[in-house]
């Protein structure tokens, strides 16, 4: 009976009851086992030392208590006098010099606002464990890196580090609405619980900025860029305070999207034109306004003449015009006017993918200094995969940020795993050859090829109200990962994966290579069976949830067959000089090595060609035979990712095994429904059988085009 009842207590004591339902994301802390690391760590959660005071070393407090109660089960010891007793001292580098002497400066003021250092310093005959910043949000910066590196056991504490951000915004774009739906939002419902703020504060809000803060996310914008006027009310700007004040220790500025009409609708003007004076001092009041409540409001973010949204156009004004006037607004008090370059036009463009080029290049130089246009990573829309848009390195004098999609809406929604940093990684390390021959896209948005001053990396956010943040629980990969490449675009995919994994499900050599082999392999796998070799836009009509290449009726631009162009010839949108010419927008490096179809990256094929279904491709097979292959290539790599989880099931636990293998089972069978229904609608214009090597397409195209999914969430509400 007694020993029964001590296993018993011994289980109690070391079975982690806490659900693992993913709400901790990759803050979750599990328990340090590695006995070395252990003992290494134990005595440094016995003795912290502050150097100073401040909002942000108190959140830093907080979160070493729930580190090293999770990590140590130990509450940890704030030593406040006894300096020489500590064992980890932090502060910023001036609050060090003054008690520590120059002598023992650590010299970071290279390292900008958010830069920090850590590693050993000896004083006095003692070594301390030291992290500093040149501000309080640096040290914070720094503390999450340090409890990195005990998450993924690279803890050393001889180690030196210094690291600090190459862009300076780092910013999530919400399109969340007021009354809580959330414009292509697959999680939920919006966090912003607008009717109960100011009085209510959700926890989940402090967490959130926790999560945002630890990969260094230093700005929000909390509403859709299909904006509602009324954010900028007295009443709704009390409300976004509370969110500021809580955000403002995380390092984390508020931005709220301006709607261009909102002289007219909440200023009771009869005009919204930019040159207005009566407009002119709705802003300025407006933004006077603003910074009365939150003294450190970021700025505005707008989305004009684009997509029925109203702006500068209706009055006869280009885009700087109605830039400025925000810009103007704002720049008294150091805020930031943030423009999107996603237009096209309401009359049908020639190309769509021209349109950008054509409305921002001959406004170069003429906005703000503090106005950045934000430009989506291509030019169409955030497709499974799109060449770099033609803008970076297009323009001279006007600050340029990226804005990539972390929600997933043409790559899965919320029922399928896709990572999307090798998306990324592959946009920013794109050649430019613009300014110079050597620059990137990435040198472009960190201002090293273009020289800008003020940088931004935008993610259109994943999160809402679910329990596990993201819809799906991998969608959390993607977040983590946005927050990584837009501190360091310098990380590899894989490196950035291995972080996660390792915080996220710990360090089971197993595991970590089994989910970073699902990881890295499946958003070359979304493409083979979404939209491979250059196709793009062949989703379902408006919830784009599916495959819809037959999707035709409304505006051209928004069909599929705008831009696959599929005939009885062959397939794709030829912009080359001989169709539409928007290859000519790029740097000439690129439109030689584009503009011959036996040259061009085979990825980017269909994008920038229009050819024959027997046309050659570089394994000696047709174009049309290539189709098939890769369709099916993305099929048996969803099914190997799905087998590859399955045999994890005894090293996960198991809420979050089988949530991730039932979705993995759904995205299996849409991956074989994109791909029967794409290659069954192709068919009907190639007339020529299936490659054998291939499984053969099953089902009935009219049954594929028939499908409707009325409850297909994230789409704009319609009222
Ligand atoms: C498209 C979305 C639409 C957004 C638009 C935008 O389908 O819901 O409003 O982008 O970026 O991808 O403004």
């Amino acid at each position: 009976m007694k020993t029964l009842l001590s296993s018993f207590i011994c289980c109690l004591l070391f079975f982690d009851t806490s659900a693992k339902d993913g709400y901790g994301l990759w803050l979750d802390y599990s328990p340090v086992e590695n006995p070395q690391l252990k003992t290494q760590i134990d005595p440094l959660f016995s003795g912290f030392f502050f150097f100073g005071e401040s909002p942000t070393y108190d959140v830093i407090r907080k979160e070493l208590d729930i580190a090293g109660q999770k990590m140590l089960g130990k509450t940890p010891i704030y030593s406040k006098e006894r300096l020489a007793q500590s064992k980890v001292w932090l502060g910023t580098r001036e609050q060090l010099s003054q008690v520590l002497g120059l002598q023992q400066q650590v010299d970071i003021r290279d390292l900008g606002e958010d830069g920090f250092w850590m590693g050993p310093i000896d004083f006095q005959g003692k070594t301390y464990f030291t992290i500093v910043g040149n501000r309080p949000i640096g040290v914070l910066y720094g503390v999450f890196d340090w409890l990195k590196t005990i998450q993924t056991g690279a803890f050393d504490p001889r180690l030196q580090k210094s690291d600090s951000p190459k862009v300076r915004l780092r910013m999530l774009n919400h399109w969340d609405n007021l009354d809580r739906t959330v414009e292509r939002g697959y999680a939920g419902f919006s966090i912003w619980d607008w009717h109960k703020l100011p009085g209510y504060i959700d926890p989940r809000y402090i967490d959130y900025a926790r999560a945002n803060a630890s990969i260094g996310i230093n700005a929000v914008s909390l509403t859709n860029v299909n904006a509602n006027a009324r954010i900028l009310t007295t009443d709704f700007m009390k409300k976004a305070k509370v969110l500021a004040d809580i955000f403002r220790p995380y390092g984390i500025k508020v931005f709220l999207t301006a709607r261009f009409s909102a002289p007219i609708e909440i200023g009771g003007l009869k005009t919204a034109d930019p040159l207005d004076p009566e407009v002119i001092a709705f802003w300025k009041n407006k933004t006077d306004e603003m910074y009365s409540f939150i003294p450190d409001f970021g700025g505005y973010l707008v989305k004009a003449n684009s997509e029925g949204q109203p702006g500068p156009h209706e009055y006869q004004r280009n885009h700087a015009e109605g830039a400025n006037v925000l810009a103007d607004a704002l720049a008294p008090h150091d805020g930031i006017l943030i423009w999107r370059a996603f237009v096209y036009s309401h009359e049908l463009d020639e190309d769509r993918h021209k349109h950008a080029n054509l409305e921002f290049e001959p406004l170069d130089g003429k906005f703000r200094e503090n106005v950045i246009i934000q430009v989506k990573n291509g030019a169409i829309d955030f497709m499974p995969r799109e060449p770099f848009h033609p803008l970076f390195g297009a323009v001279k004098s006007t600050n340029l940020g990226i804005e990539f999609q972390i929600t997933q809406e043409y790559l899965g929604q919320a029922t399928q795993l896709v990572f999307l940093a090798p998306m990324w990684e592959e946009v920013l390390r794109s050649r430019t050859y613009r300014p110079t021959s050597a620059s990137t896209v990435a040198g472009i948005i960190d201002g090293s090829d273009s020289g800008q001053k003020l940088t931004l990396m935008a993610g259109v956010s994943n999160i809402g109200t679910d329990r596990n943040w993201t819809g799906h629980l991998f969608g959390q990969a993607n977040w983590y990962a946005f927050g990584r490449q837009a501190w360091d675009h310098s990380l590899t995919s894989a490196q950035i994966a291995d972080e996660w994994i390792k915080m996220t499900f710990g360090q089971k050599p197993e595991v970590l290579s089994k989910i970073n082999e699902i990881l890295l392999g499946s958003h070359e796998a979304a493409v083979n069976y979404m939209m491979p070799l250059g196709l793009h836009h062949i989703m379902g009509w408006d919830h784009h949830y599916g495959p819809g290449p037959w999707v035709t009726g409304g505006r051209p631009d928004w069909t599929a067959l705008y831009y696959h162009q599929a005939d009885s010839m062959g397939i794709g949108f030829d912009r080359t000089a001989s169709g539409s010419d928007a290859l000519g927008q790029y740097a000439p490096e690129l439109v030689n090595a584009y503009a011959d179809p036996n040259q061009i990256p085979e990825k980017y094929l269909l994008w920038f060609h229009h050819l024959p279904w027997d046309f050659e491709m570089k394994s000696g097979k047709t174009l049309w035979e290539e189709i098939g292959l890769h369709y099916d290539q993305g099929v048996k790599t969803a099914r190997k990712m799905k087998e590859s989880w399955s045999s994890l099931e005894s090293e996960i636990d198991p809420e979050r095994f089988d949530h991730v293998r039932q979705l993995l089972a759904v995205q299996v069978s849409e991956a074989e429904w994109w791909r029967n229904s794409c290659l069954l609608y192709f068919q009907t214009f190639a007339k020529r059988p299936f490659p054998e090597e291939i499984e053969q397409p099953e089902g009935d195209l009219e049954y594929y085009k028939s499908l409707r999914f009325p409850t297909a969430p994230g789409i704009r509400p319609r009222w």
